[in-house]
């Protein structure tokens, strides 16, 4: 049951995709808006302080721990107040467009960037009392809008003007199922008995599921290895590494050590013990947690009227059905069989010639991947960062969004910021000249800063009844390290790579012509919000791209050379298929456990992994329940949703723009038929348009097949 750790950034980034989305989900998501939020007099009182607010953004930056928690408390009262006006509109008198939906839709698009001028001070301010107003102020949001979450005054003349069957046009349409949905999901519809009992088991769920993140966490189980039987790992490595008394090295069950093990060890029985010892992590009783928890899902999601749990979860979804998501994953999988073959030979014959007959095992896989990376490749990707000065980086991934989707940036210097490293940046339209948006650049680290790069909607796009139009704000937050001698900051490739992701969803974000703030670029439904991300990524893979984004750090007019872009490229699909082949495992794993009723877990997981890693077996006694700490929590039923991006980012990135990665044209059709759009939307519906077919999972199969020797 050895993941490959090493398996790019899958981890980190997963987490990262989590918690930006905790950051403009969590308190804001539901709040509703506030025409005339009193800001008038907020205004005045900062007046004498403050530099340019920025033109059309209602973001307040930069402000003290008191003025967060009063802005909290107005946010409330308006958003009641509001709510209150909503409830209060008579079901026997006409339930309209305009005294219903209107008033929650305007309430949402205001409140949301007044919510976040709360909430998003403590990612980034370095005052322990800003932090702490900040996260109080959030925690007072977020009851409340629970609190509003579960107003069966609100559903019940919501659903009322539903079931008017009026709606003014296909996006209010939507808007109105969203939130008759969001109300449903919370069981409003439901008796009381099954209200209560289904809070219940909400409660059971969060606290298993946090015994279970905290059994993985505090797993203190180490192994002990002699010099000899750690052969192959460097000198450093086995100097950071605590001994024990018998002078032998104590390997922990962290990431780290397990994955320097398995990539470096050149001993088989000891690759073999740490990946056993690390597949068992969490015990029998672990187990049983999961499997606890995995009960507990599907009676919350039979309460709600659901077969099972990835029925409620898929169901939302693009994927929409668990079972499209089998078919997708089998499909997946069939398709990379003979290039993941093809890879594993090659492995096969690494181990032959290294350790003579031993049969390859699952703990092999790391070690001879580094190792025939390491023989193919004489380009250590660590060392490309020199080629990588930030500015230049920076000024390349500008130039590229900026030519392709039509976009002018324009910096601005006397706006209010948090630290002084923040910069500022006004979109504009570069034919209209139109002001699109704005977003807020906060590169580097600093003590106190959250740490995973994201990017957060401060301000979403929507158009107010009378017609005047709230533009997109959006903050990306990246740890990149500043030089202590003054020299720009170098990238590693992955941040490079981060970088080109990052701008992808700035772009998604400042695009977007919604009428509803909930459909805004990040609002998207959750199986497509990485796609345009995903797609930019591409950019760092073309010779043309790298040549225009590096410079040697000593010498920035020497950029990489044509062989470095071409190890480049081979590099990113080196053992792909086979990489894949394992994601897909934990993934079907994940899709079937949360779609059956008492699967035996550790059953399914021995027939499930030769079936999927070419005959592979599973290692003795390892428990699948290891492994599953983001399948524990919040991505249950969901495990699928990174491959299914992929798997369209490759179509409309080879389809559409492989041949002409600078031509705008093609990068203005994106724009107005996907990115415009955004959630208002079936995702199926902007990528056939765009297409102009169905879309394909061939550009992706394609390109994991590309690997040879
Ligand atoms: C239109 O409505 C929005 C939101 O209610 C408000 O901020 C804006 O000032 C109004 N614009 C005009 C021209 O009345
Ligand atoms: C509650 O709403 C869901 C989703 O719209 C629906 O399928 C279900 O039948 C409703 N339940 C009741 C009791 O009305
Ligand atoms: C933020 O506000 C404080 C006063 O509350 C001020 O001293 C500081 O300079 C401001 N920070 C920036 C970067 O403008
Ligand atoms: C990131 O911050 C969290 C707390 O905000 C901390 O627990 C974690 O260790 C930090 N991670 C890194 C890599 O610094
Ligand atoms: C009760 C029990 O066996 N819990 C285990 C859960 O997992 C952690 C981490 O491996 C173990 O330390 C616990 O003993
Ligand atoms: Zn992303």
């Amino acid at each position: 049951m050895t993941e490959i750790p090493g398996n790019g950034e899958k981890m980190p980034r997963q987490k990262r995709e989590r918690s930006s989305l905790l950051a403009f989900g969590g308190a804001a998501a539901l709040l509703a808006l506030a025409a005339n939020l009193g800001i008038t007099a907020f205004n005045a009182h900062m007046k004498n302080r403050r530099k340019k607010d920025l033109q059309g953004s209602k973001v307040r930056v930069n402000i003290s721990a008191s003025e967060i928690l009063k802005l909290a408390d107005r946010i409330i009262s308006k958003s009641k107040e509001v709510h209150d006006a909503v409830a209060s509109v008579p079901l026997d008198k006409v339930v309209t467009f305009m005294n219903v939906i209107s008033p929650l839709a305007e309430l949402e698009a205001q409140q949301f960037p007044l919510v976040q001028s709360c909430v998003f001070p403590k990612m980034v301010s370095t005052s322990d009392d800003v932090h702490k107003a900040s996260a109080e102020a959030e925690r007072r949001i977020d009851a409340h809008v629970l609190t509003c979450s579960k107003r069966e005054d609100v559903y019940r003349v919501v659903k009322a003007f539903a079931a008017r069957g009026e709606w003014v046009n296909a996006e209010a349409k939507h808007y109105t199922q969203a939130l008759m949905r969001d109300f449903e999901r919370n069981g409003l519809n439901l008796t009381l008995t099954k209200t209560e009992e289904m809070q219940r088991v909400r409660v059971q769920i969060d606290e298993l599921s946090l015994r279970y993140v905290q059994n993985l966490n505090d797993d203190s189980t180490f192994l002990h290895f002699t010099e000899a039987e750690l052969a192959g790992l460097p000198p450093e490595f086995l100097k950071s590494l605590g001994k024990v008394t018998d002078g032998k090295f104590k390997v922990t069950l962290k990431s780290h050590h397990v994955a320097a093990v398995l990539e470096l060890c050149q001993v088989g029985t000891t690759r073999r013990k740490v990946a056993v010892a690390y597949g068992k992590r969490g015990g029998e009783v672990n187990l049983s947690i999961l499997e606890d928890l995995v009960q507990l899902r599907h009676k919350f999601a039979r309460l709600l009227g659901y077969a099972s749990y990835a029925d409620y979860a898929v169901g939302l979804r693009m994927a929409k059905a668990p079972s499209k998501v089998f078919e997708f994953l089998e499909d997946i999988s069939n398709s990379l069989t003979d290039p993941a073959t093809t890879e594993l030979s090659m492995l096969k014959d690494l181990k032959r010639k290294e350790e003579g007959d031993h049969p390859f095992g699952i703990e092999d896989l790391l070690y001879y991947v580094k190792k025939a990376e390491a023989q193919q490749f004489n380009m250590d990707i660590g060392a490309l960062k020199q080629y990588f000065p930030v500015n230049l980086v920076l000024s390349g991934v500008f130039k590229i969004v900026q030519d392709l989707f039509g976009l002018r940036f324009e910096e601005l210097k006397d706006s209010e910021v948090w630290h002084s490293d923040v910069s500022v940046y006004s979109v504009y339209d570069l034919s209209s000249g139109e002001l699109l948006g704005h977003f807020y650049l906060d590169m580097y680290t600093r003590e106190r800063k959250y740490n995973h790069t994201c990017v957060v909607a401060l301000q979403n796009g929507a158009s107010s009844t009378n017609g005047s139009r709230q533009i997109p704000v959006a903050l990306l937050l990246s740890q990149f390290q500043k030089d202590a001698s003054g020299q720009p900051a170098l990238l590693r490739f992955s941040e490079v790579v981060n970088l080109f992701h990052e701008f992808g969803h700035v772009v998604q974000h400042i695009c977007n012509r919604a009428s509803f703030a909930r459909f805004s670029g990040l609002g998207f439904d959750p199986d497509f919000v990485e796609v345009p991300a995903l797609v930019l990524e591409n950019w760092c893979y073309e010779s043309f791209t790298l040549k225009l984004i590096s410079g040697f750090h000593q010498d920035i007019t020497k950029p990489i050379n044509n062989e470095m872009c071409k190890s480049i490229k081979r590099w990113r699909y080196s053992f792909s298929a086979l990489k894949m082949k394992q994601e897909i495992l934990y993934c079907l794993f994940d899709q079937i456990i949360h779609s059956t009723e008492n699967v035996d877990m550790v059953e399914l997981f021995k027939h499930l992994h030769p079936r999927i890693m070419l005959g592979l077996p599973m290692l003795e006694d390892v428990n699948p329940a290891s492994r599953f700490p983001s399948s524990a929590i919040g991505h249950e039923a969901a495990c699928y949703s990174r491959i299914w991006s992929e798997v369209f980012a490759a179509d409309i990135f080879a389809s559409k723009f492989h041949e002409s990665y600078l031509n705008q044209y093609v990068g203005m059709q994106f724009r107005n038929k996907v990115l415009a759009p955004g959630g208002s939307r079936e995702p199926i519906e902007l990528l056939t348009g765009f297409l102009g077919r169905e879309p394909s999972i061939q550009a992706f199969i394609d390109s994991k097949s590309q690997y040879r020797l």
